[in-house]
């Protein structure tokens, strides 16, 4: 059984999502908003399907997927690619491969203790994210 991720979460930490945003060619005014704002995450895990939101006074972003199942991912809002995404279970850590124009692009959540955890990956640039239930 791999452990529920389900549920709301706020941030409460965010490391290097300046130099992930940069690897994404976000610009400069988009950058300077998006590092202030806090996002909540709300994901709904039923078996295989997923539903992630993440909510913010800024910009919302939704994405829905099957374990092992490739899905097309259009980063509509945030850097506006296209990608081939592919998430599944490596161990008790949800991994994402967003294939693209951009390399090494993904993610992966796991939890620890009552927390959970995000990391983002672009291009050598990694981003920590951690969030706690609200
Ligand atoms: O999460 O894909 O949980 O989709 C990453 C922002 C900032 C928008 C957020 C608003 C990347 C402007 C989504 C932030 C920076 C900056 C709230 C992360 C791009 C543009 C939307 C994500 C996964 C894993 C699920």
């Amino acid at each position: 059984m791999p452990v529920d991720l389900s549920g709301t979460w706020n941030m409460v930490s965010n490391e290097n999502f300046e130099g992930y945003m940069l690897a994404l060619g976000i610009d400069f005014a988009t950058r300077k908003i998006a590092k202030m704002v806090k996002p909540q995450k709300v994901i709904k895990q039923n078996g295989d399907s997923f539903t992630i939101q993440t909510l913010s006074t800024f910009r919302n972003y939704l994405v829905q997927f099957k374990i092992g199942e490739e899905f097309d991912e259009d980063t509509k809002g945030l850097d506006n690619r296209k990608c081939k995404s592919l998430v599944t279970w490596d161990n008790d850590r949800l991994t994402c491969i967003q294939k693209g124009e951009k390399a090494n692009r993904g993610w992966t959540h796991w939890i620890e203790g009552d927390e959970l955890y995000l990391e983002m990956f672009c291009e050598g640039q990694v981003c920590k994210q951690r969030f706690q239930r609200a």
